[in-house]
């Protein structure tokens, strides 16, 4: 049975506290997992530390750039092994896995990397009274030890996303990847090592949030800053940890997200799109559309090719070319995701497909599987319109009016993506403009481009990261004002 081990100060640490690590297809066993205790949470930020103040401290923007290089390389060299712990981890279909999930993992270091070679700093020049002057520059500076915290839905692809950007501005960083999938960030580990990524600069912890590795982090004094991405309710508990010491946070969070189709769309387009945004991932991407706002004239029409395209929606093992659908990533949350399937029907709605488990007469039986699900009917105050369900559900409602349906889509605590469908230009720029979100999609959906601001508003988190955004956070700015007196001899 593989052994997943933490990474500390450049060598690998077992633990007498292990965990079990499930495959979601069939509940099967994907390795034991070492769990970091204190001792050895805090024994990673003081070696992150050691790293910081020694030479890691003094490198070079092109070492490290070409550093962030060579780690996207040995990614990409071994993609087979990322891919397979990343399916048995997740269960998530091989042509997700190949296409969103590993390539990304190894274009954020490569993009952070081109970042770091370009990025520019303020410069002003200030005129005093007198005939002086003086010269302000900024010069960016690692923070010191970064906290990473990530969630199970993207594993590799979250965890690198945060680790590239503070490892490119010359922190060291103590991450700690979700318990629900654990493979990939301890294959970056191994990625690090072979690299030559000196010792401290990358460890890695694993195990639980409270009273686990996770608090471990968060509680340290010596942490120096914490970056998140979960769900909106542990951000508030790593907010209330990070508030002693007065730690700079990042945090991405939940959503409630919001589609809106107008009559005019391109039909064919919005429906491929919609798909996508429904149930890519089994809808466990925190940018899905849980919400749909169609607009009345194609309401009926909408319906029907949707339930018709969820219909052929093939849940599968995760290698058949054919699968479209994966499981829930365990038990407990395909438990969470079947009680607000069972809520919506107490609140009123009307299930026009699925609500219910798939069964499969083989091994699947065991796994953490549930139905692709289309529901109506329900008010605008029901819990199942308000609260986060994190699986392949939407709610689809229809509209009469612009200013209804921008009223009705910023109706929620979240604030993070929407994704609106319409051939009119001035509609598309007047209506993402109008949404409370970080991130307004228009005819297309989760389309990235690395440089952008990427976060959310509300309920959604603290923050942007992407780009320069990312650049800044990771860094210690410190401004250096020169008075200079006289005329030029
Ligand atoms: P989660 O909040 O349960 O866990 C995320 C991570 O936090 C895990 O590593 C977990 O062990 C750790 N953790 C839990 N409690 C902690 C504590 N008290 N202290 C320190 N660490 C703690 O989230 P999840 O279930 O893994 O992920 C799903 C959630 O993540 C959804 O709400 C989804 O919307 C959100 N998400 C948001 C984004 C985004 O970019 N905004 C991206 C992906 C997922
Ligand atoms: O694409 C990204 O950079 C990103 N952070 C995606 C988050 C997806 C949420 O599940």
């Amino acid at each position: 049975m593989k052994q997943y081990r933490n990474y500390i100060g450049g060598a690998w640490v077992e633990s007498a506290k292990i965990f079990d690590d499930h495959n979601p297809v069939d509940g099967s066993l994907v390795a034991r997992v070492h769990e970091a205790d204190k001792e050895m949470v805090d024994a990673a930020i003081r070696a992150g530390h050691g790293a910081v103040s020694g030479a890691w401290g003094k490198t070079s923007v092109a070492d490290r750039a070409a550093l962030m290089y060579r780690i996207a390389d040995e990614i990409d060299r071994r993609r087979n092994d990322f891919l397979e712990a990343e399916i048995a981890d997740t269960g998530k279909p091989y042509s997700m896995a190949s296409t969103i999930d590993i390539p990304r993992g190894a274009a954020n270091f490569r993009v952070f990397a081109d970042i770091l070679k370009t990025a520019s700093l303020d410069s002003f020049r200030m005129d005093l009274p007198g005939g002086a002057h003086a010269i302000n520059y900024a010069v960016r500076k690692p923070l010191g030890v970064v906290g990473v915290i990530s969630p199970w839905n993207l594993p590799l692809l979250l965890l690198t996303w945060k680790i590239a950007p503070a490892m490119a501005c010359g922190n060291a960083v103590v991450a700690k990847p979700s318990e629900e999938t654990p493979g990939t960030a301890t294959l970056l580990a191994e990625v690090m090592h072979a690299v030559g990524v000196p010792p401290g600069v990358f460890n890695l912890v694993h195990g639980f949030g409270p009273g686990s590795a996770g608090e471990f982090i968060t509680t340290n004094p010596d942490i120096n800053a914490i970056t998140f991405t979960g769900e909106s309710r542990t951000g508030t508990a790593i907010m209330r940890a990070a508030a002693e010491g007065v730690k700079p946070i990042s945090f991405e969070l939940g959503g409630k997200n919001a589609a809106i189709i107008f009559a005019d769309c391109d039909m064919e387009q919005m429906l491929d799109g919609m798909m996508r945004a429904i149930f890519l991932n089994s809808g466990q991407v925190c940018l899905c559309s849980e919400r749909v706002y169609v607009e009345r004239a194609i309401y009926d029409r909408f319906l029907t090719a949707l339930v018709d395209r969820v219909k052929g929606l093939k849940f599968g093992w995760p290698n058949d070319a054919e699968t479209s659908m994966g499981p829930l990533i365990s038990a407990e949350h395909r438990d969470k995701v079947l009680s607000y399937y069972a809520l919506a029907k107490e609140e009123g709605a009307q299930v026009l497909v699925g609500g219910g488990v798939p069964s499969f007469g083989d091994d699947r039986d065991n796994g953490f599987w549930v139905e692709p699900t289309v529901i109506v009917g329900l008010a605008q105050d029901a819990r199942c319109i308000k609260e986060e369900i994190f699986g392949p559900i939407c709610h689809v409602s229809p509209f009469d009016s612009e200013a209804e349906v921008v009223a009705l889509a910023n109706d929620t605590r979240y604030g993070l993506a929407a994704t609106i469908w319409t051939t009119n230009v001035n509609r598309a720029h007047r209506v993402s403009q109008a949404m409370r979100v970080g991130l307004c999609w228009v005819n297309s959906w989760f389309l990235r481009d690395l440089r952008t601001p990427f976060g959310g508003a509300g309920l959604s988190g603290i923050g942007r990261e992407g780009g320069m955004h990312s650049m800044n956070f990771y860094s210690e700015l410190t401004n250096v004002c020169i008075r200079v007196d006289g005329e030029p001899q």
